[in-house]
């Protein structure tokens, strides 16, 4: 079984993992005196920076601090019986309790991260291996990443500001400096798609390239996206099953025969999921698939997912709006008779996503206010055990 992608990349023995333990609710802590001279009276301060804000911007759903601080700690368990509390203006509501409306539902949604602006693009009228060429805007979610400026692999954007990705396509290459993440393309190579640079990259610490397990990673970009013509595709709910059959698409850049040249279009091909159980017999994986892979393709073979494509999109529309079941992840082959692609399921991997996410988010805020206060000489201590113990 051999994974997509050169396998070159891998013979580095470069362990750059960057593992973050899980941390307690997050939450902001006004900055001790003000360093900066400035007293934001009645307004919000950004902790990483002197920027104010209204009160009623902090939890509104949408980031007004450079580093998002006042979209932090704006979710909380609350009393004895654990109810759901979503702050809005300093005030703690209850979810579904008297007072609640539409609005206030819509942004914990987005609090929580369940934004309803994912997952949609506009209508076609339409339909890799054996797949079709992709029209621009067909699949917005869709990103090429480039490794010292040449396609590599694919992606999905899932927020502004996040990428995700395979693990195999950045193990012992997770030196952000080095990728480049475009959006908005159909052709390779690139003409005026508007690339951005990557800040971080976490895979998944359990990955290892031997392996098949685990493979999932994350991108943050440096700037966040500017939605237009391009856009997030949602994740799937916790729990959600996407029943065998059910067909999804796949996207991407990848060889249109096994070990071909990389595709100058984006092609894409319908897939119907396959069950693991059918997948995990003898005459096609022989048990090799586990809780975090999914299968998809053709038994008898003709369409799949190959080289180049890993990391890219598996994805379902369901009532219009499209989930990520799994990024494109290994295959003995391409397109071969009983050896369909398999995907990292991302129903699995949800929490380690949703993990990651929130604790860089707020590792980097706390970084900042560290650097802030430290400058200020103020006692470091209490901020260091808010954000690191
Ligand atoms: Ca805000």
């Amino acid at each position: 079984h051999s994974l997509w992608d050169p396998h070159y990349i891998h013979s580095y023995t470069f362990y750059h993992l960057f593992v973050l333990s899980p941390l307690s609710t997050p939450s902001i802590t006004p900055l001790m005196g003000s360093p900066m001279g400035l007293s934001c009276a009645g307004q919000f301060r950004c902790g990483s920076s002197p920027k104010c804000i209204r009160p009623s911007s902090q939890c509104d759903g949408e980031v007004h601090c450079d580093n998002g601080e006042d979209e932090l700690g704006c979710v909380r368990l609350s009393g004895r019986s654990s109810v759901l509390q979503v702050q809005r203006g300093g005030v703690w509501k209850t979810v579904c309790s008297e007072g609640w409306n539409n609005w206030l539902g819509v942004s914990a949604c987005k609090q929580l991260g369940y934004s309803r602006f994912c997952g949609s693009r506009p209508k076609y009228h339409t339909r890799i291996v054996g797949g079709n060429i992709s029209k621009p805007g067909q699949f917005p979610w869709q990103v090429s990443l480039h490794f010292n400026s040449e396609h590599l692999c694919g992606g999905s954007i899932i927020t502004s500001r996040w990428v995700l990705t395979a693990a195999h396509c950045v193990y012992g290459f997770a030196f952000p400096s080095m990728w480049a993440v475009l959006v908005g393309l159909t052709e390779q190579p690139v003409h005026g798609a508007q690339s951005l640079a990557v800040e971080q990259i976490i895979y998944h610490a359990h990955y290892r390239s031997n392996r098949l397990d685990y493979d999932i990673a994350l991108m943050k970009l440096a700037t966040p996206l500017a939605f237009n013509g391009i856009g997030p595709i949602c994740l799937p709910n916790y729990g959600e099953e996407f029943e065998e059959g059910t067909v999804c698409w796949i996207s991407g850049w990848g060889a249109t025969e096994d070990e071909g040249e990389a595709s100058v279009v984006l092609r894409s091909a319908r897939v119907p999921l396959i069950s693991t159980k059918t997948c995990n017999q003898p005459d096609v994986y022989q048990g090799f698939i586990s809780s975090w892979m999914i299968c998809a393709g053709y038994l008898e073979g003709g369409t799949d997912s190959c080289q180049g494509d890993s990391g890219g999109p598996l994805a379902y529309e369901d009532s219009s709006v499209w989930k990520l079941v799994g990024a494109t992840s290994w295959g003995n082959g391409c397109a071969l008779r009983n050896k369909p692609g398999v995907y990292t399921r991302i129903t699995q991997a949800l929490s380690w996503i949703r993990q990651q996410m929130e604790t860089l988010a707020f590792m980097f805020t706390c970084r900042r206010r560290l650097d802030i206060q430290s400058t200020s000489k103020l006692s470091v201590h209490l901020q260091s055990s808010q954000c690191f113990g």
